[in-house]
This record gives C-alpha cells, structure tokens and sequence, in this order.
C-alpha cells in the first residue's frame, strides 16, 4: 500500500556483540572479561549459562558473513573484545590471534560488500581492569584511551563507523546501581552516577584521540550510543508529566547530555542535588564535571547510535516511597506497560511501535546530532522459525523509522536490527532468543537456520519499502 522508500543510500544491516555471540572465552591469548568471572560465578545467569562457546562465531565468522550477503544485508555491527586484544587491558600485550581474527572478519565483510560498523567495548572489560575499579575508577577512561588508540592504528584503514561503548545506561544501572549484571555491584544510589562519569569521560577521551591522531587520514566517524526508551505519563497530572521528563532524563538525558550539551541535564542535577541533601550528604551523589571537563565532553559525537526497544507509563511516586539513597528515590515513579501492548519473552520489552519515533523526535531536537544510525532494535521470543511475533514488531518499528525520515526529516541513515542470531542473551543466557536467525545451541555445530523473520527482512532490504 505505502509507496514510502527509504533513501537510496540507506544500509539495512544486523547487530551482534563479542561476549554474546564469539565463545572462545580462553582461546589463543584471549585474557579474561568481567563477564567471563560473572557467567562462571553460580547463580549470577540463568541456568549458569556462559558465554564460552555461544554461538561460536569465533570460528564460525565466515558462515555469519554469507548469512548477511544471502540476506542482501549492507552493514553489520559487531564489537571488539578488549581482552582479545589487549589480555589485561593495558598496552604492553597485543594478543596477535585477536588481531586477525577482527581483521579477518573485517576482509570477509569488505569482501561481501558489507560496511562494518564497529563498537569497541560491548561490556566485556578486561578482567583486570574490573578488578582496579573498572568503571567507577576514572583512570579506566585512560586505559580506554589507549585501546582505542590500538584498534584505530589496527583497523582503522577499513573501519569508517565506529562507537566507543555500548549503552552506557544499561552498565551504570544494572552492573553498579542493582548488581544484576557484571561486575555485580549493589552501590544503590551512587555507583551509578560514577559509572556514568567514567563512561562520558572515557568516550570523549576515544573521540578526541580519533579526531585528533587518525580523523585527517582515515575519515571515519565515531558516534555515541545510547539506550533511549519511550515513556509516557499515566496522565495528564503535572506530577506524572514531571515523572516523565525525569524518566527521560535519568535514562536517556544522564549519557547524552553531557556528549552533546556538555553537563549533566539540569533536572538530574538539581534531583541529585536536592536528595542527597535530604539523606544528610555535605554534597551530591553525582559527580561535578570540571569546567576544563564539560569543554572536553561537549560535541564529542560525530552521529548518534541509537539503541530503542520499547515503552512504558510512568506514574509519580512520593518522594519518600524508599527509605535509603538509590535511583529509584531519585526517579520517584512508578512504570508499567500500557495492558494493550503485547509483550516479549523478556519482561521489560513490549510492543509499541510508535515509541520509536517520539524516541527519534525527541534525540534529535534534544541533541541535534546530524545522523542517526539505530544501532540495535528487536524482538526476544523462545526461538521458533515462523516467529511472526518478530515480523510484527520489526514492521510496526521499522514504518515508524521511515516516518521519521519522510515525515519528521529526521536524518537516519541506517538501521542495524538486535540481532543476527539468537545468542547469549546477558544474565538471561540462552532463555530469550532476539535472532532473525535460529542458532541450535544444542549442536556442537551451532547450526544456523534463517527464521521468518529473516526472510521478510531481506525483502524489505532489496525493497527498501515496507513489505508485507
Ligand atoms: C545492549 C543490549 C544487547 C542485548 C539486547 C537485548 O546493551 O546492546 O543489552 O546486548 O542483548 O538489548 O536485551
């Protein structure tokens, strides 16, 4: 029915990360990962899970680029394992089995026609690292420096998109606001804001090395991802509205702001501020960026990675509804899916296609970034072939991107689905399953099958319309 194209130039591509899809957890002078300790820990992931072998696509790269190709897919995103290159972290050590096996898979795609869009650190921290502090330790924005120093010297010749970190939000939450993913650290109420300042530091510090050390010679683009969801106030009262604009600001706002307006947004401040004054701390629990700091963060995206899955209903809560500092106090509402929504295999994700728009709207009047690529968006389910609930939602998220382009104008150029293959699904392990293509975990073979969903896709990508 829709006549409505994409533009000419726009890439359809997938999405994968290191831990989630390589295995070879030890192979070849691979150091150790945070998330290597996590998933061997008992108890922490689902079934105790790991990521040792995953979905093997250590070895099995050149399978996963000939699904792209058959696919007629034109970018992939996939990350670097910092321990793979670099085993402790530090530069004295490059592991040279890690180095080719990126640069392999980066010829395999070049040679497929496949623009690879690369992030350097999807969770994985060197083990090392973790152990001196990982993100709450400033100088780790140092030792990220470095890294990403080496991987623009080793690839930077065929790599034009890069992202420095993978949503920073979800780290700085769950890995040191509720402990539920690695490094497993409780720190209510304060690690999360340290986390977050480390992370803008440490993005800044590999934009700057870029633009200043390999920008002029190998004229790529290092962009900032973000996870950004849509909410919505449960009413119309100026409390639930309020609840909303902390919603986005404590999700979206805490990472982009200082990226693309140089501080922290101001409603987080003056929460932050105003509640630790309450809890009886002589300062606030976020961070302060020094002057010299808010000129060395601010602008330091070159386009945004957009990461968007889904949306929720905020209600305010009273401010005292829990009795120690945490972000929940400071957040001080309450979220719940709208019951018309359909939900996932994954309890946070539902069904709201338009979110994704408002999202897009919202970025970009917010942080004016130029481009936006979305860099991950999808659908978890219990794996079945004919997963029609994914071809729903991959359709709904997907018009409503191509009306933000035709409609709102908004610049993106290209959109990376979450995920290729089902995979290691984080503390979830193999439970939930976000592939267009079926991994058999069972076989030692970890046969690959390509699911409804990816058929369908590969027709929009030659289309470049929305197809049935
Ligand atoms: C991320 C995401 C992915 C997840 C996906 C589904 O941070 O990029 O967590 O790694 O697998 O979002 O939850």
């Amino acid at each position: 029915l829709s006549a409505k194209q994409f533009p000419e130039n726009f890439l359809f591509g997938a999405a994968g990360a290191s831990y989630q899809i390589e295995g070879g957890w030890d192979a070849d002078g691979k150091g150790l990962s945070m998330w290597d300790v996590f998933a061997h820990t008992p108890g922490k992931i689902k079934n105790n899970d790991t990521g040792d072998v995953a979905c093997d696509s250590y070895n099995k790269y050149k399978e996963d680029v000939a699904i792209l190709k058959q696919l007629g897919l034109k970018v992939y995103r996939f990350s670097i394992s910092w321990p793979r290159i670099l085993p402790k972290g530090i530069p004295t050590e490059i592991n040279q089995a890690g180095v080719d096996y990126y640069r392999n898979l980066i010829k395999e795609l070049k040679d497929a026609g496949i623009e690879p869009l690369v992030t350097l650190y999807h969770w994985d921290l060197p083990q090392h690292l973790a152990e001196l502090g990982g993100w709450l330790n400033p100088r780790i924005a140092d030792y990220f420096g470095d890294y990403a120093r080496i991987c623009f010297e080793l690839f930077g010749d065929q790599v034009k998109y890069w992202l420095p970190l993978n949503e920073p939000g979800t780290t700085c939450v769950h890995g040191y606001e509720t402990g539920d993913l690695a490094p497993g650290l409780p720190l209510s109420g304060e690690g999360i804001y340290q986390c977050a300042y480390v992370h803008v530091l440490a993005h800044a510090k590999a934009w700057h090395i870029y633009n200043d050390e390999f920008r002029s010679k190998q004229g790529g683009k290092v962009g900032f991802n973000n996870v950004c969801f849509w909410f919505y106030p449960k009413s119309n009262n100026s409390e639930d509205i309020e609840a909303q604009t902390r919603a986005m600001e404590f999700g979206c706002g805490l990472y982009a702001n200082p990226i693309y307006n140089g501080d922290w947004p101001q409603v987080v401040i003056d929460r932050v501020a105003y509640r630790s004054k309450k809890e009886g701390y002589s300062f606030s629990r976020l961070p302060t960026f020094t002057e010299e700091e808010k000129q060395y963060i601010n602008g330091t995206s070159d386009y945004y990675g957009l990461n968007m899955y889904t949306s929720y209903l905020v209600e305010a809560l009273a401010d005292e509804s829990f009795d120690s500092p945490s972000l929940e106090q400071d957040l001080a509402y309450n979220s719940t899916a709208d019951p018309s929504w359909a939900h996932s295999a994954s309890e946070w994700l539902n069904l709201d296609p338009p979110g994704i728009r408002n999202v897009l709207n919202y970025v970009n009047e917010k942080y004016n970034p130029g481009e936006i690529v979305v860099t991950e968006n999808g659908w978890s389910d219990n794996g079945e072939l004919d997963d029609q609930g994914r071809v729903t939602y991959l359709k709904g998220y997907l018009s409503n991107v191509l009306d933000a382009i035709v409609e709102d104008s908004i610049n993106v150029i290209a959109y990376t689905t979450w995920s290729l293959m089902d995979n290691f699904e984080w503390n979830q392990g193999y439970t939930q399953k976000f592939g267009i293509v079926q991994v058999d975990f069972d076989s030692p073979n970890r046969t690959r099958t390509l699911k409804s969903s990816a058929e369908w896709y590969k027709r929009v990508a030659a289309a470049k319309e929305i197809v049935d």
